[in-house]
């Protein structure tokens, strides 16, 4: 299965890719055009190609385009990026993903000083000899400095969104094979942890050799590492780590609990189960060697005394000692959400109209959205004008006619804070607003006094509604700007200011941790896509995953209430 981002990411890495080559530009804008075709189309091409759909009907797409996205589809692989993948060493194609650096730069840097890996690079820039490249400056090579740290960091951890579909492909193939009983994907994946490191898959079978046999004939599967008894290894063609492990019934329980961790929770029931004279491993729970539990988790818990605890919330955060005190949290559902604040459309840099928008909302559930597009400094976004802007606002009193009773949409914007914590619009803009996002898009690396001072004026603005993406961070990529959170969400509180689960599976801020202090603190939240095509308008469910890991309720989050609730909140 191939998303339409996988697809657009292909075709934009070949742009990346020949433009470093030094390719005609023509050629180059052809496929970054086609990428954006594909990432913002709300067809499915991975079933349009199968189904044998003429793909050139759809609009934007010719002969080429089509041909290539069926390559793709059916292959899972597209020979021209193959081709120069083999042309261009690895090591540029890493520096592709460094804030700051896009091909035009990393062919600038390989054309001066021939560098293709990410530790020469490192040199260049720290001998200073980086800086005499035209358009290098100081900040720019701290960018890269820091960029290199934080791949290097990263490692090859993957974004939870980047292996669900093959995590989920992996389930539906594994339970297809006979024999196969139970199939259940483990470890960090089922907490819902932002990003992963391998999958931890269990299963349950009748005759493991065979399963396992079939599982590393996986057609993703690039390397077999092991084939045992009971556990196997393979990787597969993006380098993600796969293991595969074989349980009994008896132990199915025990093993989930074991393998789910995370490490630290299941150190604490550990010691839970020492202190009460019992064993716990992935087989069961024994007490004078004897096994007492295993077949399920609630077993395994109650045996240790304790009430089931989610895997979301295995973190050894004070979960364990919640449940003794009867208060572990209901976590939010999908379900619970009635709307979303944070869109943006084709007035800015979405892909849809507002009236698109409004009715894969009503498809979805919701009562409400707010169209929230970026403001004027943003000309990267096409940030809109104050005249802009009000042509927009007629344009959703109409719609809010068209709709009446369907779904409610409200006029917004997301507005730049500035460097001094101004906002980007006047007052007569913003008062004409109904949702107020407030964003920070540039000087992320203000010293905290002042980078939490911008915030907190902002959040002291009466026109502000949320703080949308609070730390600035981009997973493997920008590091959250220094913030003092405690004060931050005191003042949040005190002005009634709501901050933002930022659902792009690539933000996900607040993470986890900082969203349990908020919801402490008293602080409201708001679980928004920030979608920019109507596909993406999904995107909240990483954001609901990203708030159940912080002990998120239904109650904590604006965006559960109804239109009418919501309203009443907004006047106060
Ligand atoms: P990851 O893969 O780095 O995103 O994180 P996890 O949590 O999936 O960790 P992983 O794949 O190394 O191991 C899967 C689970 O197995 C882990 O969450 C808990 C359990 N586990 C692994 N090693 C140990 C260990 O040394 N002690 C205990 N108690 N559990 C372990
Ligand atoms: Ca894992
Ligand atoms: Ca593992």
């Amino acid at each position: 299965m191939m998303t339409n981002g996988e697809i657009a990411k292909m075709l934009a890495m070949t742009a990346d890719l020949l433009e470093i080559k030094g390719e005609n530009p023509f050629k180059v804008r052809a496929y970054r055009n086609a990428a954006r075709i594909v990432e913002n189309s709300s067809k499915d091409f991975d079933k349009l190609v199968k189904e044998g759909f003429d793909l050139t009907r759809l609009p934007g797409i010719g002969k080429d385009l089509s041909e290539y996205i069926k390559e793709i589809v059916n292959t899972g692989k597209f020979h021209k990026l193959e081709e120069l993948k083999k042309e261009i060493p690895q090591g540029l194609v890493d520096m592709l993903s460094i804030e700051g650096l896009g091909p035009k730069r990393v062919k600038q840097i390989y054309d001066a000083f021939g560098v293709t890996s990410l530790e020469e690079l490192k040199k260049y820039a720290q001998s200073g000899e980086l800086d005499k490249l035209p358009g290098f400056g100081p900040k720019l090579i701290e960018k890269i400095l820091k960029g290199i740290k934080q791949l290097k960091k990263a490692g090859i951890r993957f974004l939870w969104a980047e292996v669900e579909d093959i995590a989920e492909d992996l389930r539906e193939y594994l339970l297809k094979f006979e024999g196969v009983e139970i199939v259940e994907i483990a470890g960090s994946y089922r907490r819902k942890k932002e990003t992963v490191g391998d999958l931890d898959i269990l299963v349950v079978a009748k005759d493991y050799p065979k399963v396992s046999e079939y599982f590393i004939k996986y057609p993703e599967v690039k390397e077999v590492h092991s084939a045992g008894l009971t556990r196997s290894t393979v990787f597969l063609q993006n380098g993600l780590q796969v293991d595969l492990r074989a349980v009994s019934h008896e132990s199915y329980g025990a093993a989930l609990h074991y393998f789910t961790g995370s490490k630290a929770h299941n150190i604490e029931i550990r010691k839970i189960a020492i202190s009460l004279g019992m064993k716990v491993n992935e087989y069961g729970v024994y007490k004078d060697d004897k096994k007492i539990a295993g077949e399920s988790e609630e077993e395994v818990y109650k045996a240790v005394g304790l009430c089931y605890i989610e895997p979301e919330l295995r973190e050894n955060r004070g979960e364990i000692e919640a449940c003794r005190e009867n208060r572990l949290p209901k976590l939010i559902k999908r379900e619970d959400l009635r709307g979303d604040l944070h869109i943006h459309s084709n007035y800015s840099d979405g892909a849809n109209t507002i009236e698109e928008i409004a009715k894969k909302a009503i498809e979805l559930g919701y009562e409400y959205i707010a169209i929230t597009d970026h403001s004027k400094r943003l000309k990267v976004a096409n940030g809109m004008d104050e005249k802009k802007i009000l042509r927009q606002f007629e344009e959703i009193d109409r719609l809010n006619e068209k709709f009446k009773g369907k779904i409610y949409i409200f006029k917004g914007c997301e507005v730049d804070i500035l460097e001094d914590g101004s906002l980007d619009y006047d007052e007569e803009i913003l008062e004409k607003c109904e949702i107020v996002n407030a964003a920070i898009h540039y000087k992320f690396d203000l010293p905290r006094e002042l980078q939490t001072k911008r915030v907190i004026k902002a959040i002291n603005n009466p026109f502000v509604t949320t703080i949308s993406h609070p730390t600035g961070r981009i997973l493997h990529k920008r590091e959250e700007m220094s913030l003092d959170f405690e004060l931050i969400f005191s003042e949040a509180v005190k002005n009634g200011v709501f901050l933002e689960i930022n659902s792009q599976p690539d933000r996900l801020d607040l993470n986890d941790v900082l969203i349990k202090q908020a919801i402490e603190k008293g602080v409201k939240l708001v679980i928004n896509s920030d979608a920019h095509n109507l596909k993406s308008l999904n995107f909240v469910k990483y954001g609901i995953n990203q708030a159940r890991r912080g002990w998120c309720e239904k109650k904590n989050v604006i965006n559960t209430l109804s239109l009418k609730e919501l309203k009443g909140m907004l006047r106060e």
